[in-house]
């Protein structure tokens, strides 16, 4: 993100500072998995992972996994531990592990797998941005994306040449995560994946990006819930493994300091990301509220932001989130609906960008939408990938 985009977000976060300080004070209350699990990170200067974990396992708990970009350790903590711990010189704090959500639709379909493949078609959200436009000049090859999510179908026909990896952070029970078990077992990372890139290759649709590189980084469970602390795990891979864009069509109403942490030193490492506004149409969830995170909120095919996509001085851009046809685990196609569905179009948005050499930023190509200039509803506007590239102000194939 180009330091304009980032500036203005700081801004009007500083102006939001005092309704933050009033949603802190509900955070404690912060939506949590009633099973115990816990972030407690440890002060700076107290770094040993092994002697981390003894401490953990003296008080009664269960250490889950090392979070080693906020100097933390994901545990399970029997009551009362929380406290104890945190009372502990050595201890930073202790964080209840929220819940966080895909923000997909609100039922999810579950199509059948096509007796044959489609024919391709150019979704209207992809056309709507004019990510065709930009196709003659860059497709996203070489920039890598980490859809951190419910993982991706890695084998669908419209997908497969462009996933390049993955990794897996859901874990049943106390067993460790199997890490290679990151294919899609609920379908929404897969219709996340396939707004992004898709391939160009005459079946299904069109991703943004066609020849972006994609790495399903799962931490959403088959329901489409995770822990925030999984979610930290995925952007610490993302930044380990070189990852340039990360979307996170995920949230909740937890603000977590671990998490706000972990993004923030994530977009200092140099990765993009990209987060779903959310979808109860309150106050945007976390983390897009983060001001290193862009914020993405929804628009229809009349360029319309609809009252379910939240809002706040946080939004950063709007993109296509309604009735997007994507694809879907089990090598099929889905139509979903959500800020979810937003995010990828400006991942993907992104990717070109960095493919074409252009910078990161999308608020000066982005088209405005009412009221007039940059607002709570939908940031610096819709985003134009065709502009963003191409520097044409408008192709106009496709106005509303
Ligand atoms: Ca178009
Ligand atoms: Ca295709
Ligand atoms: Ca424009
Ligand atoms: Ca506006």
């Amino acid at each position: 993100m180009t330091g304009n985009l980032r500036r203005q977000h700081r801004g009007l976060a500083l102006v939001t500072m005092l309704a933050v300080v009033v949603l802190l004070a509900s955070a404690a209350g912060a939506e949590s998995g009633g099973d115990g699990r816990h972030i407690v990170v440890f002060k700076p200067w107290f770094t040993d992972k092994v002697q981390q974990q003894a401490v953990i396992h003296a008080a009664g708990g269960h250490a889950n996994r090392a979070l080693a970009i906020v100097n933390g350790i994901a545990a399970e903590l029997p009551p009362g531990i929380a406290k104890q711990l945190a009372r502990r010189g050595d201890v930073e704090r202790v964080e209840v592990d929220a819940v966080v959500h895909a923000l997909g639709g609100k039922k999810p379909p579950k199509p059948k797998p096509p007796p044959q493949q489609p024919a391709e078609q150019l979704a209207w959200g992809v056309d709507r941005i004019d990510a065709e436009w930009a196709w003659a000049t860059a497709r996203g090859a070489g920039v890598r994306v980490a859809v951190i999510d419910t993982g991706i179908d890695k084998d669908h026909p419209d997908l497969a040449a462009n996933v390049a990896g993955g990794v897996n952070f859901v874990r049943k029970g106390r067993k460790p995560a199997n890490s290679s078990a990151w294919d899609d077992d609920n379908g929404h990372g897969t219709h996340v994946a396939g707004i992004i890139a898709a391939a160009d290759n005459d079946i299904g649709v069109l991703g943004a990006a066609p020849e972006a590189s994609l790495y399903a980084v799962k931490v959403l469970d088959k329901r489409g819930s995770g822990y925030v602390s999984d979610v930290i795990a995925g952007i610490e891979w993302a930044v380990a493994n070189g990852m340039d864009v990360a979307n996170m069509s995920l949230g909740g109403d937890g603000d977590v300091q671990s998490l706000r942490e972990a993004c923030d030193a994530a977009a200092e490492a140099g990765l993009l990301l990209v987060a779903a506004a959310g979808n109860d149409g309150g106050a945007v969830d976390y983390p897009a509220a983060y001001p290193s995170v862009i914020a993405v909120a929804a628009t229809d095919a009349a360029d319309a932001v609809p009252s379910w996509s939240s809002r706040g001085p946080e939004v950063a851009l709007a993109a296509p989130g309604v009735d997007v046809f994507s694809t879907w685990k089990g090598g099929g196609y889905a139509v979903e609906s959500g800020t979810s569905m937003a995010a990828p179009h400006v991942a993907g948005t992104l990717a070109l960008a960095l493919s074409a050499g252009v910078g990161s930023d999308l608020c000066s190509a982005a088209d405005d939408l009412p009221p007039a200039g940059i607002d709570a509803v939908s940031g610096c506007g819709l985003v134009d990938a065709g502009e963003t590239v191409t520097g044409v102000l408008n192709y106009g194939d496709d106005l509303p």
